[in-house]
């Protein structure tokens, strides 16, 4: 299954479900029909230590959806500057014990909003549940996350070949939900100039990485305009984290 999910040159630009199916409502047909993710949803190996789960969070998607936009009434996204002041293109905000931000201070996890001195909400129970569920279902055991990234991408915005390097603990996984949208993903390896491959997350898609393969570099390309029936031009990926 391997050799099959990675993009060839020519293939970058389809994904998802095709204009036809989004305005006909189809691509959303199985959205609010079960509460719970698709754990049994099947499971590609990306590279040695990361899994990639198609479709799994489709159940639940609008409910996700819409507790991210309750999150972001209280806690708004915002593009934030990277330490050397740079705009990033994807608007963020966070929900859990803490959060991921930059600024001039760095990057860093924070329990407060840095604008507002307010702490993040708490992170909705189902969400760590099914994080640490398909931890497990990758293989890394019962991961318990204390934070959650969320970022917003409009057309145009993406996000360069970084590390997750942040967290104190680099044993813990990361989780990663997509929603939306879809958009190309950057697998690299180790080191920044190592060439990356590349295959599409879509909308439901959750992707997971740990162990040996926990310090990969990855990122994704701007996104590409795209009309989905739910999020419109926008793509959401959450990312949970053990701080
Ligand atoms: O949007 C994505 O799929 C990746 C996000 C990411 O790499 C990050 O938040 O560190």
């Amino acid at each position: 299954m391997q050799q099959d999910l990675f993009l060839q040159q020519d293939d970058a630009s389809s994904g998802g479900c095709s204009p036809e199916d989004c305005a006909s409502g189809d691509c959303a047909s199985d959205e609010g029909i079960n509460k719970t993710p698709d754990f049994s949803a099947p499971k590609v190996q990306v590279s040695d230590a990361a899994w990639l789960f198609k479709a799994a969070l489709k159940p639940v998607a609008l409910d996700l959806l819409q507790q991210i936009e309750a999150i972001a009434k209280v806690t708004p996204f915002r593009q934030r500057r990277t330490p050397g002041g740079q705009l990033m293109s994807a608007a963020m905000t966070n929900c859990g014990r803490c959060g991921w931000v930059t600024d001039q201070d760095g990057y860093r996890y924070s329990e407060s909003e840095p604008e507002t001195g307010e702490n993040w909400l708490a992170m909705p129970d189902q969400w760590l549940r099914w994080a640490t569920r398909f931890s497990e279902q990758a293989g890394f055991g019962a991961f318990v996350p204390d934070a959650c990234l969320i970022n917003r991408y409009a057309p145009g915005a993406g996000m360069g070949l970084h590390q997750d390097r942040d967290e104190s603990d680099l044993s813990a996984p990361i989780v990663s939900f997509s929603l939306g949208a879809p958009v190309i993903f950057r697998w690299g390896g180790f080191k920044r100039q190592e060439s990356a491959r590349e295959f599409l997350l879509e909308h439901g898609d959750v992707l997971v990485w740990g162990g040996t393969d926990r310090m990969r570099f990855h990122g994704v390309k701007k996104l590409q305009r795209y009309q989905h029936p739910i999020t419109d031009h926008f793509r959401y990926n959450l990312t949970f984290r053990r701080s």
